[in-house]
């Protein structure tokens, strides 16, 4: 099952499809996303953060966050793209990590270039400090090597444009990790227009896929992200949480301001609904083969 779905998302990248992929901060977010029709999952480190009401900065442990990507690869059939933040180290825990991740079922990792520890690349001035390009080549070089897979998928996310060191630096770091080895590269900008971002595709020379995440500038479309021709995956970091933060938010303010929960009932899922998004056909078949 995971060698197939590492070998759809390589095959989505060679073909130059776009690969639509939303954030999950667990397996319920990503069943209904992929219900939703998402070519594939983005295992968000600043989702599962967030859901831990921690700030997205590895506080969380690797081990952490590798369970809840084992538990969203064992409930959806689509890809799952693990966000590995810096990689949790240096080139030698990358080593170790990636047949971890691999075993959990996941088709493909983001690995950044900033530092250890990180911080989150939206967060207002934020710390956004970058290693060395040969560091960072070594990391890479020893997240390819330790694939299992061929079709596992490395994707090295540059974050020069989020530490302001310009499109030069971000071009130059983003041919280096080509080089290295990645099967694609992430570029991400927290400007509030998608100027910066295009102007990087429309200068990008290098021979593999890009990954954009235009959480900053939701103003660019799937259509216009297509129309460039450079881009492989398309990828909303956050929208799981918020929505199911924002609905939260709002109808525990209704139930407290309509003092019970009369006003809120009909316009949420059912019981039901969420009963079958538990697996409720499955245990149905399990009782009717099994339970004598
Ligand atoms: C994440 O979703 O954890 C990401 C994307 O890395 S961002 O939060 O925009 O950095
Ligand atoms: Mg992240």
């Amino acid at each position: 099952m995971g060698a197939g779905k590492n070998k759809g998302l390589k095959q989505a990248l060679a073909e130059r499809r776009l690969f639509t992929a939303m954030a999950a901060h667990n397996p319920l977010a990503a069943k209904i996303a992929q219900e939703a029709g998402f070519d594939g999952i983005w295992g968000s480190g600043f989702e599962l953060s967030a859901s831990y009401a921690v700030p997205d900065a590895n506080i969380l442990s690797m081990g952490t966050h590798l369970e809840m990507m084992r538990a969203i690869a064992a409930t959806v059939s689509v890809p799952l793209i693990a966000d590995i933040d810096t990689g949790f180290g240096n080139a030698v825990n990358v080593s170790y990590i990636i047949p971890q991740y691999e075993a959990a079922g996941v088709s493909a990792v983001v690995m950044e270039d900033k530092t250890f520890p990180k911080d989150t690349s939206l967060r207002a001035d934020g710390r956004q400090e970058l290693v060395r390009v040969e560091e960072f080549q070594g990391k890479v070089e020893a997240a390819v090597q330790a694939r299992q897979d061929a079709d596992f998928v490395v994707i090295a996310r540059t974050e020069a444009l989020i530490a302001g060191l310009g499109q030069e630096q971000a071009l130059r770091r983003a041919l280096a990790y080509e080089e290295a080895g990645a099967d694609a590269v992430l570029i991400h900008s927290k400007q509030k227009t998608p100027d910066e971002i295009l102007a990087f595709v429309a200068a990008w020379k290098g021979r593999v896929p890009l990954v954009l995440v235009p959480t900053a500038y939701p103003q660019l479309t799937e259509a216009d992200i297509a129309a460039t021709g450079k881009v492989g995956i398309v990828i909303y970091g956050n929208h799981a949480i918020r929505a199911a933060a924002g609905a939260m938010r709002s109808v525990f303010a209704q139930i407290r301001r309509d003092g019970g929960i009369q006003g809120v009932d009909a316009s949420l899922p059912s019981v039901s609904d969420i009963i079958g998004w538990q697996g409720d056909m499955r245990m149905r078949d399990i009782e009717r083969l099994f339970l004598r």
